[in-house]
């Protein structure tokens, strides 16, 4: 969008906006009123909250700040504060119904369009009004994200279709590693004009010889862990891991139940048998890490997740994803709910990096080792409650995005966090290892 005229500009910031109401509005018109303001799980919010939070926060930033406009319902800035109200205790609140809701963020929606024909998008400034803009999109984007994850909590009869992910090419190599060797390269960004300020800026780190899975971890991988005794065995486990198991009394990845001698699963309101060949889903970052304690490897860190999904050695240069430059196209990468679950390891052979590792983008969040920390020469924008305020840690970071994340909102730049023992997020995983001498050679 860099080389856009404003005219341009302004048309796809519209373009956008509309695509992901369309998707906010799937989301939330599929099930009955009921269903919106229930709480399907502590750990999510009334599918009612994420609706009018999403408006709410374009009402500030967008209506208030950007349009210098008069505000609407000053009066609900509270009850949609994210930081006022922990999940768990949002369907108490006096919020907004349903159709006043979907009121609300139309009557939002209709100023933002105003403001939009009406403000400069371009200015000197690190955060100019396209930013904002862009900034929305995903936000919007984001919550439509967790929204998904709402549904697959949701219990009763199926509301979401889609079609299957198209079977992978035929022969295609499903498993083995791959040798990234030691150099230093370029991490983050400070081009990419919707990055948020986690990812920023551009700086040079130097990674050691590693060698990384080629694919996600597979259900079949991981049943060999389940069914080895892994979650009965404290020798895989951190302490916390562990003590997190006896206490959450974890045997397999969230929405697994044995029948018999398979593996059932629930998705999205159906029950099949958990597929062989698609990256595991649904699991923690301490079961993440004790497969890899097992499986003799350990997680990748962020940086070598970076560098594995963005270093072209023949450049030199960085990519703004593993297969180039180029936007995400459905050939690539299983982004943005077209799909409602992961692709068999194997697939989007186009989508590889140039050292040759595949599904980095898109399918399932993949945990790393690190946790989530500012680049140096951070700086925090728009507001310090994005990023800044969750920095330590208590969380750790995922990379890569799910069938569920949508283009706008995943680069390999893009940076997602959460706690170590969260499992509803559509988080799977892969490994790495320190090569030995040996296999240098
Ligand atoms: C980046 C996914 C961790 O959902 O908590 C939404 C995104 N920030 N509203 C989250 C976000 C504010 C955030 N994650
Ligand atoms: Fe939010």
């Amino acid at each position: 969008i860099v080389d856009l005229s404003a005219e341009e500009l302004r048309e796809r910031v519209a373009v956008e906006l509309d695509r992901t109401r369309r998707r906010s509005a799937a989301l939330t018109d599929v099930v009955d009123d009921e269903e919106l303001v229930k709480q399907h799980s502590p750990l999510m919010s009334p599918l009612v909250w994420d609706l009018a939070h999403v408006g709410s926060q374009e009402e500030q930033w967008l209506v208030r700040d950007v349009g210098g406009r008069r505000a609407l319902r000053p009066d609900i800035d509270d009850l949609y504060d994210a930081f006022q109200h922990a999940r768990a205790e949002r369907p108490e609140l006096p919020l907004l119904g349903p159709e006043e809701s979907r009121q609300y963020v139309a009557t939002v929606r209709d100023k933002v369009h105003d403001v939009l024909d009406r403000v400069p998008l371009r200015g000197r400034r690190l955060v100019d009004n396209a930013f904002a803009f862009g900034m929305i999109v995903q936000h919007e984007q984001q919550h439509d994200e967790t929204m998904l994850a709402t549904h697959q909590l949701r219990r009763g009869d199926p509301v979401l279709h889609a079609p299957d992910p198209p079977a992978p090419p035929e022969g295609t190599e499903t498993s083995g590693e791959v040798l990234i060797p030691a150099g230093s390269f370029t991490m983050g960004t400070s081009e990419e004009p919707w990055a948020l300020d986690n990812e920023r800026p551009a700086h040079r780190v130097h990674v050691d010889d590693f060698l990384i899975d080629a694919h996600p971890v597979t259900n079949a991988d991981f049943f060999r862990f389940v069914d080895s005794g892994g979650y009965q065995q404290p020798r895989w486990w951190s302490e916390e891991g562990w003590r997190y198991l006896r206490h959450a009394g974890l045997e397999a990845p969230l929405f697994w139940r044995r029948s018999g001698d398979v593996w059932m699963r629930r998705r999205f309101g159906r029950v099949e048998p958990v597929p062989a060949r698609e990256p595991v889903m649904h699991v923690s970052f301490h079961e993440a890490l004790a497969y890899a304690n097992w499986a003799g490897k350990r997680l990748p860190t962020e940086a070598e997740w970076e560098k594995a999904a963005r270093f072209d050695p023949r450049s030199g240069r960085s990519r703004r994803y593993p297969w180039g430059d180029a936007a995400p196209e459905p050939h690539h990468a299983n982004l943005g709910q077209r799909h409602l679950r992961p692709a068999p390891v194997g697939s989007f052979p186009e989508g590889r990096s140039p050292a040759g590792v595949g599904q980095l983008i898109g399918d399932v969040w993949e945990w790393t080792a690190t946790d989530f920390a500012p680049y140096p020469g951070f700086e925090a924008f728009p507001y310090r409650e994005y990023s800044e305020v969750f920095f330590g840690p208590s969380y750790k970071v995922l990379r890569g995005g799910s069938f569920g994340t949508d283009p706008a909102a995943c680069r390999a730049t893009f940076r997602n966090w959460d706690f170590p023992v969260r499992r509803q997020i559509f988080a799977g995983f892969r490994c790495a290892r320190t090569p030995s001498r040996a296999e240098l050679d």
